[in-house]
This record gives structure tokens, C-alpha cells and sequence, in this order.
């Protein structure tokens, strides 16, 4: 038993690995408070009886006897319990511009992930939940069976890599989305990350990808949580001629991603737009 008294319930594939993002995203909360809870192994099936009805999701913690069901009702929970430690949230706009930007990376990648690695999201559960998997995720994805939709998966791997420009735009000029060290907007962003890495049996970005900075720190926050064997590398997708470019390896700053700090910082914009020169870079 840990010193802290918070018991985690997991959502396990058959490695031991966590599948779930929201399980994810609560393991980094934990880390980030400085706990390290005790852990409640198991997959899909059973979940109910696990936790004695409490809960048919995860994750769920038990803190000193209290029932917390839900990512980010622990999150709040643990900054409101323990103000001491590190915050996660802290001022009350964080969490409805991390929802909208999880929600973003959900559409846009999450999503279009899941029709890429639905068979390994079966195959690497537990052989208990392998018909509970199938049979629920079918009917999620419209009757369709596992095989059938993830097939193409290698043409669409490269526009979904594509689709993050967003964050990697956000990340040339900040070390984490928290600022200058990470909060709970990064730890649902690395969770979905985390959850691919659970499942992808096939790389989803290429080797140099600019996100793989953020990702790896990311993966080594607090004692490494992102670095389970059972987890795949999710970097090392091959593009092949007429794939699009997977990243934007020519970046222009803007008037949204640069702030203006005088002549200087916008010489370069106001060179390109007014077509006077064309070699100056903004300092
Ligand atoms: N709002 C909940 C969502 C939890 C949730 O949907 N968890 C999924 C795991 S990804 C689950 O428990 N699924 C069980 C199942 O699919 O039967 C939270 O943020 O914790």
C-alpha cells in the first residue's frame, strides 16, 4: 500500500498497460500531485463488480474513503483536497479551453485514430474483454466490423498527423500548454497520446515529427508513467509519394501565434504581405 491512501481503479490492456485516456489523464494528475496510488488492476469486463457497483467508467479513485468517478472530478477533487501540492487546474478558464482543446484533438485525431487501430484496441485487451470490445466498438462505429474499418488505415494515417498543426504551432512558442511546466491541459492532451501509444500497432507520425518533443517529456513526467513496456512507439510512419506532408516543415509566424514587441517582430510578416522583400525572417 502507498503512503498516501489513494487507491486508482486501472483500465488495463493485457500487458498491463492503461488503455484509457481518461484513466491516462488521471495517472498524470496523480503524478503531478505527488502520489502514487495504489492500483486496482483490470480491463473492460467487470468494472461494476469491481467496484462494488459503484461505477460501470473509469477511472475511479478512493480517496481516504471518499468515491471520485470521473477525470475530471478527481482533478478537482485532488487541487481542491490538497491546495498544497502542485495545482492542476488552478484559475477556473483553464478547464473550459482545455475541454474544447481535448474536444478539438478528439475530432481530429482520436477519432480518426480509432478507425486505424480498433483491431489492436481488441487484440491487446485482456482475452476476457476480446467479445465485450468487439461487439460494443462494432456497434459504436456503426455495425461495421473491427477488420472492415480499419482498412486504408496507410492513406489516412498522413492528413491525421496533418490535422495537428494546432498544437505544434502552440508548442514553437511554449515549453508546455501549462506555460513554463505542465498542468492539466497537457495532461489530457499527453493522455490521448498515451492512449495511441496503447494501441498503435502501426506508428501514426513520422520520426522528426516537431510534437515528439513535447510528447517524449511528456511520457518521462513523473517517474516515466508514459514509458510501460506494453506501450508502442508511435513514432516512424513512412509517407510515400502523394501523401500529404504530415507536418508544416515551413512555418510562417503570424499576428496569432507572434506577439508584437515593435517593428522588428513584424518586419518579416510586413515584408511577405506587402511583397517588398522576401529574405527577412522576423527577429
Ligand atoms: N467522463 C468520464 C468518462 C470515463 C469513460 O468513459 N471511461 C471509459 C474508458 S475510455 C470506460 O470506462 N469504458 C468502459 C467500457 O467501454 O465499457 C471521465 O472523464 O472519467
Amino acid at each position: 500500500m502507498s503512503d498516501n491512501g489513494i487507491t486508482l481503479y486501472d483500465l488495463q490492456l493485457a500487458s498491463g498497460a492503461t488503455i484509457s485516456p481518461f484513466v491516462w489523464a488521471t495517472k498524470l494528475a496523480l503524478g503531478h500531485k505527488g502520489f502514487d496510488p495504489d492500483i486496482v488492476p483490470g480491463g473492460f469486463t467487470g468494472i461494476a463488480e469491481r467496484t462494488g457497483g459503484k461505477t460501470e467508467r473509469l477511472p475511479a479513485i478512493v480517496d481516504k474513503g471518499e468515491w471520485i468517478l470521473d477525470s475530471w472530478l478527481i482533478a478537482e477533487h485532488l487541487d481542491a483536497a490538497y491546495p498544497d501540492r502542485p495545482t492542476l487546474i488552478g484559475d477556473p478558464g483553464i478547464r473550459p479551453s482545455a475541454q474544447m482543446n481535448e474536444a478539438w484533438l478528439w475530432q481530429n485525431a482520436v477519432g480518426p485514430w480509432m478507425t486505424c487501430y480498433l483491431v489492436a484496441y481488441r487484440d491487446r485487451s485482456l482475452p476476457q474483454d476480446h467479445d465485450y470490445v468487439t461487439s460494443t466498438r462494432e456497434r459504436m462505429f456503426g455495425n461495421r466490423k473491427l477488420e472492415d474499418i480499419i482498412v486504408g488505415r496507410e492513406d489516412r494515417l498522413p492528413q491525421i498527423s496533418a490535422n495537428l498543426e494546432l498544437l505544434r504551432s502552440t508548442l514553437r512558442e511554449n515549453p508546455w500548454f501549462g506555460g513554463e511546466t505542465p498542468n492539466y491541459t497537457d495532461h489530457r492532451l499527453l493522455a490521448c497520446f498515451l492512449w495511441l501509444a496503447s494501441v498503435c500497432d502501426t506508428p501514426a507520425l513520422v520520426e522528426d515529427d516537431p510534437l515528439r518533443d513535447w510528447i517524449d517529456r511528456g511520457f518521462d513526467l513523473y517517474g516515466g508513467l508514459g514509458r510501460h513496456p506494453g506501450l508502442s512507439n508511435i513514432f516512424g510512419l513512412q509517407i510515400r509519394d502523394g501523401d500529404p506532408e504530415p507536418f508544416n516543415r515551413n512555418p510562417v509566424a503570424n499576428g496569432l501565434s507572434k506577439r508584437n514587441t515593435g517593428v522588428a517582430s513584424t518586419s518579416g510578416e510586413t515584408a511577405r504581405i506587402t511583397g517588398k522583400a522576401t529574405e527577412q525572417a522576423d527577429a
